[in-house]
């Protein structure tokens, strides 16, 4: 292997060394205490070490990096004190995510390093979000993403290059080509030359790097990076290395053959570097005994007060509070004058009034921008914003959702426009995975609302129709809010856009051109988890939601002999039980009425915690009234039959008469 040393002093060819040396001292230390069971599932990235190390010293400090499994290089490149990181591997307080998730899996702003999620895929876009933050902030930073061969086969990897192409964002695509994902070869994981070469398809300035050459590759990031602050633009990067132990500890390494193996372990980075220091005399024997034990004591120490820290403590309303982050709500009421307007008008207004508010507020979608968005509602937008904020993307949810993310964590607020609350499905993912569990994991907020157009009566058929709210009223650590009227639609998305959390801002679109209200046309907010009481009566609780709010008044209004309470749900997520238990207390009989299919909708859910909270004050059972259970048809007919409206009438005359 040939060293070329530059312009590097004797100091930081040294520094590169040990920068080499602490990771690779640390894992062989990691390898005996897992053996006895003091720590848990271990990655090795022996022999992976130049990559890491070699772009974390090219990027400056306050430069973020998305690290993934085997990259301990970074973590300890960036001086977090040794024992954080032992106590994080033992889910210990000390660590970085109170026990809650294990190995490199938890981010620090404090060292600007934001870990991964399991799955891989997603920090591809998360780089995106902080790189497009960069831009915004015209701070002249970059940012770095690794990846390894088996993650550039997900769509994510594809999504995130391709959005950064398209938006020039600055950021580092580091592809760690290692031969294996956990034990596919690359032959079986792609069929092109060089992944490298993927990059060229997204219009990407691509490079090769020999990964196990720590100067060649500090020399050519040193100078990529200096290059991309001063012209902001995405760069892909494969680096040629192998994985020369198992995936895992526990896996092994039965299917690699022993001489591939042999083979790469005499290129090891760190070997070849040392022998080169040594025979440059900028190294001898004694200074590599002292330096060892230096960082052997280091690592004793540090191992002693993560090992000797006690479990962590266990307590319910630890983990509950963790789920979100407070909020400290205000409300902000709303001046005397009103207009008229309709579902879709309130949307908007609430949006623009809010981009006015926050001054450096996001909004990514498809075809918003010139366009105005499929409904219109960010029409106009463009001029008034500008297009740094009024963002059209490609068709990509995936990247888009974690690119939102990823501006939370560069500290911008952000709001995804769905085109159709269907196609939230291709960004289930992060929503569900990223958004939903960082608060708990790492206590990092995920300050992002995705608006849901949704739901039936437009004809639209199975994939423009749904109203999937259950996808997400289930998950921990979204909220989810679905307004039937303008004046709560404004309120509600005013006070979503103010919440740090992440937000699922369901949107009727058959209610959007159809329902008119006074709403007032000054910014104002209305709290979360509050219900709304539209009608009072003492026979019998009508629950609803959306479009089946105006089902319910309809059916009202043409049987004026029913006295009922009409509650407007307005929240799921949040849910105010209290509401609904006082008006069953008072009515004694409860219908639930929702415009998704009946099973594992919030209806069931709701009908349980009645049974568990108020079945002493019960006269009937609760009677759920759904959709049937097939996908939404396309056909009128066929749409109406399908919908629980058709229903509602005769359910509750039947549950009055019980
Ligand atoms: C979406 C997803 N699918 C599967 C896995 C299981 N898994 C974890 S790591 C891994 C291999 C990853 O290979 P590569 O990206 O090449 O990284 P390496 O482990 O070689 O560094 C697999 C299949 C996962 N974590 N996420």
């Amino acid at each position: 292997m040939i060293f070329i040393k530059k312009n590097l002093s004797n100091k930081k060819l040294l520094e590169l060394y040990k920068a080499m040396l602490k990771p690779r001292m640390i894992e062989e230390k990691m390898l005996i205490l897992l053996r006895q069971g003091k720590i848990s599932k271990w990655f090795s990235g022996i022999g992976q070490e130049a990559i890491a190390i070699g772009v974390t010293a090219a990027l400056k400090e306050d430069e973020y990096i998305l690290p993934m499994h085997r990259n301990l290089g970074v973590f300890t490149s960036r001086n977090i004190p040794l024992y954080r990181l032992f106590a994080q591997w033992q889910g210990k307080a000390s660590g970085f995510t109170k026990g809650r998730d294990r190995s490199f899996h938890f981010g620090t702003q404090e060292y600007n390093i934001i870990g991964m999620i399991s799955h891989l895929g997603p920090q591809l876009g998360v780089a995106d979000g902080i790189a497009l933050g960069n831009l915004l902030k015209k701070n002249n930073k970059i940012c770095a993403v690794f990846t390894g061969d088996g993650g550039t086969s997900e769509g994510d990897f594809h999504e995130a290059l391709n959005v950064a192409s398209v938006w020039k964002l600055p950021v580092l695509f580091c592809v760690e080509n290692n031969g294996y994902g956990l034990s596919t070869p690359t032959s079986e994981q792609y069929n092109c030359k060089n992944l490298a070469d993927r990059g060229i398809g997204y219009g990407m300035e691509t490079h090769i790097i020999d990964g196990n050459n720590i100067l060649k590759l500090y020399h050519k990031i040193e100078a990529l990076a200096k290059s991309m602050r001063k012209n902001p633009r995405p760069i892909l990067l494969e680096f040629k290395t192998f994985r020369i132990r198992g995936h895992e500890e526990a896996s092994g390494t039965k299917y690699v053959s022993k001489e591939l193996i042999e083979d790469w372990v005499k290129k090891d980075p760190l070997k070849n570097y040392q022998k080169y220091l040594l025979d440059e005399k900028l190294l001898s024997l004694d200074d590599i005994l002292e330096i060892k034990k230096n960082l052997s004591n280091e690592i004793d120490e540090n191992w002693k007060i993560a090992n000797e820290e006690e479990a962590i403590t266990v307590n319910v309303t630890n983990e509950l509070n963790d789920v979100f982050k407070d909020v400290d709500y205000h409300k902000i009421k709303s001046g005397n004058s009103v207009e008229n307007i309709r579902l879709v008008d309130a949307v908007s207004q609430g949006l623009k009034q809010s981009m006015e508010r926050h001054e450096d507020l996001v909004i990514m979608g498809q075809d918003i921008a010139g366009y105005g968005g499929v409904f219109k509602i960010t029409e106009g937008f463009l001029e008034v914003f500008g297009e740094e904020r009024i963002r059209n993307t490609p068709i990509c949810e995936s990247a888009i959702v974690s690119a939102a993310y990823g501006l939370s964590v560069n500290g911008i607020k952000s709001i995804v426009e769905m085109q159709f609350s269907d196609f939230v499905s291709t960004g289930f993912n992060p929503i569900v995975n990223l958004l939903a569990k960082s608060y708990y994991r790492w206590n990092q907020p995920a300050d992002v609302v995705i608006r849901m157009p949704c739901g039936a009566g437009v004809g639209a058929g199975p994939f423009h129709s749904q109203t999937n709210e259950a996808w997400f009223t289930k998950t921990p650590g979204l909220k989810v809010i679905y307004t039937a009227f303008p004046y709560d639609a404004k309120g509600l998305l005013a006070t979503a856009i103010n919440d740090p959390n992440p937000v699922l801002f369901f949107e009727h679109k058959g209610l959007y051109r159809t329902i008119r209200q006074d709403v007032p046309t000054e910014y104002y907010t209305l709290p979360f988890g509050k219900a709304s009481l539209l009608q009072t009566g003492n026979n019998v609780t009508i629950i609803a939601f959306g479009a089946s709010v105006h089902w319910a008044l309809e059916v009202l209004e043409s049987n004026l002999d029913i006295s009922a309470d009409l509650i407007d749900l307005r929240c799921l997520q949040p849910l105010d039980t209290e509401a609904i238990f006082t008006s069953v207390r008072k009515t004694s009989k409860v219908i639930i009425v929702q415009e998704d299919s009946l099973f594992g909708g919030i209806a069931s859910d709701i009908s349980s915690l009645i049974h568990e909270n108020c079945f002493e004050f019960l006269d009937a059972p609760v009677k759920r009234v759904a959709s049937m259970e097939t996908p939404i048809p396309f056909d009128s007919k066929l749409e109406a039959q399908y919908l629980s409206k058709n229903k509602l009438e005769t359910a509750l005359k039947e549950l009055l008469s019980y």
